[in-house]
């Protein structure tokens, strides 16, 4: 395959209520660096050399507003745009007023079919003259050409959204994951690839209850000790994990999350596998977990059992 049209996640807006909780849990918590606020209390959060990699709007949805991908060139981001309006679906160019809000050179933007606004961008701020710097004691994420990590949100048609992101974005599917007792054999979750991250996107069917549309964004650490010094200071705030510490199956990440001021999560990890094109294999699974990884407070009964459920398909 040529070069891919879609290079990385590069960066992600997010609405949030309370904006205070938010400045603090996105450094002193998470560990990213405050790079900007807005006179509106909007806030640039950065994770390496980049300006930003999350932009924290104070409007209110505690839920994902846009994803932002790169394009690493202006031939693919044109690619984008004629291939999204060929499959029938609106494309609007950035102004000029939001490539200077967003940070980047353009930037084109369209919703998926979910109704998810996505935006496709080239040339995203670096500054070189303030190096990345934690307010934390943490060695770094693990970002570069594998971009800001991975989100999840929720989607009504797995099969529908699956062939957007793979037939007209260009995106590669890793795995596929059967773990719901409410889908009899149909598959729960799906999960996606555009470097060698093992997946940037990933859509899993909604849990009942779930008026969201992100369930989780993921962000990786350099360091175990990374994750367990963050654990520390989530454990002490009491800050509700929503899931313990454990490793994943497919993209082998160790990891736990927690729950942000706005109520979806945020997984931790480290170590996540790397995948490459010339050799992946698809493959499904039943079970999330290789260890831990146990549902805390947020999981009824029943659905902690369903997905711990030893493997074997259902339905
Ligand atoms: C993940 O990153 C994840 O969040 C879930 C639920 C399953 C496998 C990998
Ligand atoms: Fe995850």
């Amino acid at each position: 395959m040529d070069r891919s049209l879609i290079t990385q996640l590069g960066y992600v807006g997010i609405g949030v209520a309370d904006i205070a909780a938010w400045e603090d849990f996105g450094t002193n918590v998470l560990g990213m660096q405050l790079y900007q606020k807005l006179d509106n209390g909007t806030l640039y959060l950065r994770m390496d050399e980049y300006s930003h990699r999350f932009v924290i709007e104070p409007t209110g949805e505690d839920d994902i507003k846009y994803a932002g991908w790169m394009a690493p060139t202006v031939n693919a981001l044109k690619e984008v745009q004629a291939r999204v309006t060929a499959a029938g679906v609106k494309v609007e160019e950035g102004s000029p007023e939001e490539c200077l809000y967003r940070k980047v050179n353009r930037f084109i933007t369209f919703q998926d079919p979910d109704g998810l606004r996505l935006e496709v961008f080239v040339g995203l701020d670096v500054d070189a003259n303030k190096p990345f710097h934690s307010p934390r004691a943490i060695s770094g994420f693990r970002t570069g050409d594998m971009g800001v990590g991975h989100i999840v949100p929720v989607s009504k048609d797995l099969q529908a959204t699956e062939r957007f992101y793979v037939d007209v974005l260009g995106f590669r599917v890793s795995d596929y994951l059967f773990n719901r007792p409410d889908a009899p054999g149909q598959h729960s979750m799906t999960f996606f690839h555009v470097n060698a991250r093992h997946h940037s996107f990933a859509i899993g069917r909604g849990r009942g209850g779930n008026t969201k549309r992100l369930t989780h964004w993921m962000m990786e650490v350099n360091n175990i000790h990374d994750v367990g010094l963050t654990y520390d200071v989530v454990r002490k705030r009491g800050i509700p994990r929503t899931m313990e510490i454990g490793g994943h199956l497919n993209d082998h990440m160790t990891s736990f999350y927690m729950r942000t001021p706005s109520g979806f999560a945020v997984e931790y990890g480290w170590n996540g596998r790397e995948v490459d094109d010339n050799t992946w294999v698809i493959q499904q699974y039943h079970t999330g977990d290789i260890w831990g990884h146990e549902r805390m407070g947020t999981y009824t009964p029943q659905e902690v059992a369903a997905m711990d459920a030893p493997a074997g398909r259902r339905g």
